[in-house]
């Protein structure tokens, strides 16, 4: 008997049946995939740096032991992530490639600076919040290594939120010199927060298949209208302002009206000229030579049990 092979793929999405590596599927969901698990990989690895850059001065043996086990975390994040995108097809060492040679995307929000530790408040309560915004729907994606890789994820991301959120409370409520700070992160890091979440729909290429084959379940302006909704009593609670003079209450849509980020900043810092690009691009070059020695040992090591478990 034929097996039509596009149908029975159309209707395993159709009943919410989650799709595995073996199982048949379209070229350019599998081409889809690897671009965005690749590049949420890349961003967790990416991500590592700007936080990293802050473990020698937390303020506290108590901040920098959390702010280390969140640093490790993000690795570990990036490796499942990999590991996903390897099911489909494709080799470590192509992906490492095209983040390292500047071909594939990260998040923009990695190409920021952390000038203050108030940043790596910012960075937990609203880079991460964003982040579990748009990452509880990818638990339910359609793809079966993904949506399980995003459960720990997800899990691991809320006590990065929680951090933040901590770091911002003990600031907002310090001295005025510290609510200062904690004012100045969130003034720097609310629009390219917003950033996060993607284009608006209307100029979002990637949207229509990726809600067609159920690999995103919401659209880049629901989730950041929902984060919005979300912190902004989050704000008010810790006593600072938004740096959003457009924003409003809107009874009628029980959401708040706000300002667009700029999206001519977010398409040059995409495009590789933020104020971090380069120097996050030579940082990752740097730590992937630098392991040259750790891959070729376990390269020989693993080579080594073959042999005697041959013999
Ligand atoms: N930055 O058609 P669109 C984290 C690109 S959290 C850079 O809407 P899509 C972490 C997009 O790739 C951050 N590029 O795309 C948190 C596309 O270009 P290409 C990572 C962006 O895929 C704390 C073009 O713009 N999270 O890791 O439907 C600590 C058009 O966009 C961005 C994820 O990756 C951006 N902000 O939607 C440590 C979550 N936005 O690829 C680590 C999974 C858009 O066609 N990813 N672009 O050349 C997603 O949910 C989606 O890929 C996105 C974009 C919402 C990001």
């Amino acid at each position: 008997m034929d097996v039509n092979f596009e149908e029975l793929f159309e209707s395993k999405l159709a009943k919410n049946d989650i799709i595995e590596p073996k199982d048949w599927m379209p070229e350019n969901y599998r081409k889809h995939l690897i671009r965005q698990i690749s590049q949420h990989a890349h961003s967790e690895i990416v991500g590592m740096l700007p936080e990293g850059n802050w473990i020698t001065r937390a303020p506290s043996l108590r901040a920098k032991l959390v702010l280390l086990a969140k640093v490790q975390d993000e690795g570990g994040h990036g490796l499942y992530l990999y590991t996903a995108a390897e099911s489909l097809g494709t080799s470590r060492d192509e992906l490492l490639d095209a983040l390292h040679t500047g071909k594939a995307k990260y998040s923009s929000i990695f190409n920021y600076p952390t000038l203050t530790w108030a940043d790596i408040g910012a960075i937990g309560w609203l880079v991460d919040g964003a982040a579990i915004m748009n990452q509880v729907m990818l638990q339910r994606t359609s793809y079966g290594p993904y949506a399980r890789a995003m459960v720990r994820i997800c899990k691991e991301e809320s006590f990065h939120q929680r951090q933040g959120y901590e770091v911002m409370t003990k600031l907002s409520f310090g001295t005025a010199e510290q609510k200062e700070m904690a004012q100045d992160a969130l003034n720097r890091w609310w629009f390219p927060t917003l950033m996060m979440f993607g284009p608006p729909d209307i100029e979002s290429p990637n949207s229509d298949n990726a809600i067609k084959w159920r690999i995103k379940r919401e659209s880049n302006d629901q989730l950041r209208q929902r984060f919005v909704n979300q912190t902004i009593p989050q704000i008010e609670y810790l006593g600072l302002i938004c740096p959003d003079t457009n924003l409003k209450w809107n009874e009628a849509k029980q959401g708040y009206d706000f300002s667009e980020p700029n999206w001519a900043e977010f398409k040059n810092v995409i495009h590789g000229n933020g104020p971090c690009n380069k120097e996050r691009l030579v940082a990752r070059n740097k730590a992937h030579k630098d392991g040259e020695w750790v891959r070729a040992a376990a390269a020989e090591f693993g080579r080594k049990q073959n042999e005697s478990q041959a013999a």
